[in-house]
């Protein structure tokens, strides 16, 4: 199989927009959201930005002689390689049900089209407007502010899915619902925790500062079930053989295999300690170890929290966890000892039903040792999507502050809709009881990413129009409603030239730091549109100029930035600020200690730890389950786009759909490893949920913990299966059963290609 390099055909050009990424001048990496120091000489790219970037800018097309060839039942016997590898989108494009086939579309007829479908709604609220997190701030402010002046807060996005649970949890906590720490941080910091993330994989430019915070001294300490290989040793990211080769480079300090889920209970051991440590301190005399002086000052209830602290028994935390309880006293005595820790994590912590208390855990320990608001400590939830952290800025967010709302009407003399909107979630559940009718995805693959994949496809056909604005063919646009379009969109990598000149469009990263993209290859076709041009022809051909000349302020991205500046907290002179090398920071009020909580400061959260990991419906599920499996991704994949089928750091070539399970299990379940089974998941509501054809692979996994790829997996999880209050799919925790495969020799031997 290609690689994603020498795949997109455009390999030597690429190589040269490489060495722009993230620069000042350059475009914004569509990798990860991790931050870039303004410095020369700092990391600017990574072995998987390169992927990201090259399978941005092939040179081979999906134009309408491509659509004439295959028609979409065809395409859907397709892998979803092969789907994304056929090239860029180039023209738009309507399905054709007559011909099975989409047929070519003026974007003019395209915009007439999905304004009468809108405007034929008998209620907004029947439309929803998806966002995956790739587009800009000017994209996704136009796209909120069309949504709303339609009249819905319908705005599904791919962060409902993903670090949802950080911005419940630290809204509440702190006031702010991001991190609180910046690249510079990480110079200072005598700690560094890291839960729940493959920084190797997913964020290997968060390496870099991992190795030198162990190299001058400063602990790191791992959370992960899995042994990953770049947690283990950190080493250059843009040297990604020596990961696998060089022994010498500074290895963790700890190193702790909870079980699936069992964090929240590993956090309320180490809080246990803390608080053992400091009645000692205070019978002793000796030095403290909470941070009295900002308990007092900063924060409220920690009494409350105290209280549930010694009212978890150890051995309820010895259970969940996996861990013993010295185990854990090594890492709070690590935590004691620092005098500024950071704490990182995403999805190993974001994905379970408990994922808000469990970030509110890790809220409450920072608190504990005042690590908010001070150089070299905080909270950092490491974002995923380069932009997913500036669309919520922006106003993609299905549940909106009241003080966006009220600015936003305000500034346009326009009411906005009050009532909150369908989260990802919620929108699958109303395009399946019919409510939604019109289904628009800004990016994105959602008939992938989303849980319970056969309804999901069920819900995307219940619609009477579906439009995916995309750069790449995905099954999204294979799973259509009755009226479909695909709208091809410019990329990071492409110039977006409009009526004033270039363009260049800003996004945020993890660090709360705004700085502006410029792309620097010649788009394939003249027929592709930049996001914000597609969002402002929907928006006129549906609104006319309500409430605003939408087709003037794509002319030059400087009027929409005047827009974002006059009405989003933290933009003022947003367009001047934006020419700073390294770009500007949006400041963030609990790094300066400013509480915007209810109670005006920092707040401890007291929860139980859940009775019992396991939910309600996978208990009735009657038989007990076998494993409990976490749906994560390979070295070779973005999301739902594979660029490959290894993933190199876990010793596995060639294939995607394997089930890692440890050695003892595989005996006790009475099976081989190397084996074809099935996963059948466990939830009491009737529907069957199994996937088939999974090799088994034995794998040092803790035993009952299994692993598989996503997106594969995900006819595995139950739509009703997400956080408490994040709505958050439960992708790190489905019960399962293992079974032996039961198709077919004959089918067998069709689905390995023999
Ligand atoms: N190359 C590349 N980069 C990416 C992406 C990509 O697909 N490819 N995706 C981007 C996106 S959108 C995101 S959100 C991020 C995702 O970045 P990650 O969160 O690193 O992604 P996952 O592969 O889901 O890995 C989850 C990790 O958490 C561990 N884990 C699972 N469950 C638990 C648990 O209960 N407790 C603990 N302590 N650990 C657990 C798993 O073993 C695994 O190491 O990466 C972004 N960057
Ligand atoms: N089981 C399971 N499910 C998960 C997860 C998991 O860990 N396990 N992770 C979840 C997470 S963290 C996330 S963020 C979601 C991701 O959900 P999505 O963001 O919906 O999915 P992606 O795979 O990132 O979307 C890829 C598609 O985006 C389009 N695209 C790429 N670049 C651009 C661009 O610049 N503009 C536009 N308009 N389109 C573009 C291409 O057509 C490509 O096919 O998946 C979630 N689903
Ligand atoms: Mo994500």
């Amino acid at each position: 199989m290609a690689s994603a390099w020498l795949g997109s055909g455009n390999a030597l050009k690429n190589i040269r927009a490489m060495l722009k990424t993230n620069q000042n001048g350059g475009f914004d990496c569509p990798g990860c959201a991790w931050g870039d120091s303004p410095d020369a000489g700092a990391v600017k790219f990574c072995e998987n930005g390169a992927k990201a970037v090259n399978w941005e800018a092939t040179r081979r097309r999906v134009d309408a002689a491509f659509f004439a060839r295959h028609s979409v039942s065809q395409l859907r016997e397709q892998s979803d390689y092969w789907l994304e590898y056929q090239g860029r989108l180039t023209e738009p494009v309507r399905y054709d049900a007559a011909s099975d086939r989409y047929r070519p579309i003026t974007w003019d007829d395209a915009f007439a089209l999905i304004a009468r479908h809108l405007n034929g709604l008998a209620s907004p609220h029947q439309a929803a407007f998806y966002t995956s997190g790739r587009a800009s701030n000017e994209a996704a402010y136009l796209y909120q502010l069309f949504g709303r002046s339609f009249g819905t807060n319908n705005f599904p996005d791919c962060s409902n899915m993903c670090h949802e649970a950080s911005g419940v949890a630290l809204t509440e906590s702190i006031g702010v619902g991001k991190g609180t720490v910046t690249l510079e941080d990480f110079d200072h910091a005598d700690a560094i925790f890291v839960l729940g993330q493959n920084p190797g994989t997913n964020h290997p430019r968060m390496l870099e500062p991992l190795r030198q915070a162990l190299e001058r001294g400063a602990q790191v300490v791992c959370f992960n079930p899995l042994r990953e290989r770049g947690l283990e040793r950190f080493l250059h990211p843009q040297k990604p053989i020596e990961m696998l080769a060089n022994q010498d480079a500074p290895t963790h300090s700890l190193y702790l295999r909870p079980n699936l889920g069992g964090d929240l209970a590993v956090l309320r051991g180490i809080a246990k300690y803390l608080l053992q440590w400091e009645r000692e301190a205070l019978g002793s005399g000796g030095p403290a170890v909470f941070d009295r002086d900002f308990i007092a000052e900063h924060t409220h209830a920690v009494d409350a929290y105290l209280e549930a602290i010694d009212a978890t028994p150890w051995a309820q935390i010895e259970q969940q966890s996996g861990l013993e309880r010295d185990a854990i006293g090594q890492a709070a005595a690590i935590y004691r000892d620092a005098g500024r820790t950071i704490v990182c994590w995403a999805m190993g912590i974001t994905q379970h039903h408990h994922s808000v208390a469990t970030i509110q855990e890790i809220a409450n320990l920072l608190m504990l040792r005042g690590n908010l608001g001070k150089p070299g400590a905080g909270a950092c939830p490491v974002r995923g999507h380069s932009n997913v952290q500036g669309d919520r800025t922006m106003g993609i967010n299905e549940r909106p502050p009241a003080a966006l709302l009220d600015a936003l009407e305000r500034h346009f003399a326009l009411p906005m809709p009050r009532q909150p909107g369908h989260n990802t979630v919620e929108c699958i559940q109303a395009m399946l009881a019919g409510e939604v009718q019109v289904f628009i995805g800004l990016g994105g693959n959602f008939a992938q990413a989303t849980p319970d994949s056969p309804r999901t496809r069920q819900a995307l056909r219940n619609c009477a129009l579906t439009v995916q604005i995309s750069t790449k063919l995905n099954r999204s646009h294979l799973t259509m409603g009755r009226d479909a379009l695909i709208l091809p969109c410019l990329g990071r990598t492409d110039i977006d030239r409009q009526a004033c000149g270039p363009q260049a469009v800003t996004v945020e990263d993890s660090f709360s730091m705004i700085h502006a993209s410029r792309g620097q290859l010649e788009p394939l076709s003249t027929q592709m549109r930049s996001e914000p041009a597609i969002v402002a022809g929907i928006a006129a051909a549906t609104l006319g100029k309500r409430p605003v000349d939408w087709l003037w302020l794509v002319e030059d991205y400087a009027r929409i930035r005047e827009l974002i500046a006059a009405t989003i907290p933290g933009f003022a002179g947003f367009d001047h600020r934006l020419h700073r090398p390294g770009g500007f920071y949006l400041g963030n009020a609990a790094a300066r200690r400013e509480w915007s909580t209810a109670s005006g400061r920092a707040e401890f959260k007291a929860h139980a730890l859940p009775a019992d990991l396991l939910p309600e419906q996978a208990r009735q599920a009657g038989i007990g389950a076998d494993l409990i499996l976490q749906t994560l991704r390979s070295h070779d994949q973005y999301n739902t786009t594979l660029y490959g089928l290894d993933d190199r750091y876990r010793g596995v070539r060639g294939m995607r759909e394997v089930v890692f399970v440890n050695p003892a299990d595989i005996q006790r379940l009475g099976l081989e490893a190397g084996q074809q089974v099935d996963l059948v998941s466990l939830w009491d509501d009737g529907i069957e949920r199994r996937v088939s054809g999974f090799t088994l692979l034995a794998y040092d996994t803790p035993q009952g913990q299994a692993a598989a790829y996503y997106p594969e997996t995900n006819p595995l999880v139950p739509l009703e299966s997400f956080g408490a209050r994040s709505h958050t799919p439960t992708s790190k925790f489905i019960a399962i059963r293992v079974l032996p495969d039961t198709r077919t020799t004959e089918q067998q031997l069709i689905a390995s290609g023999q």
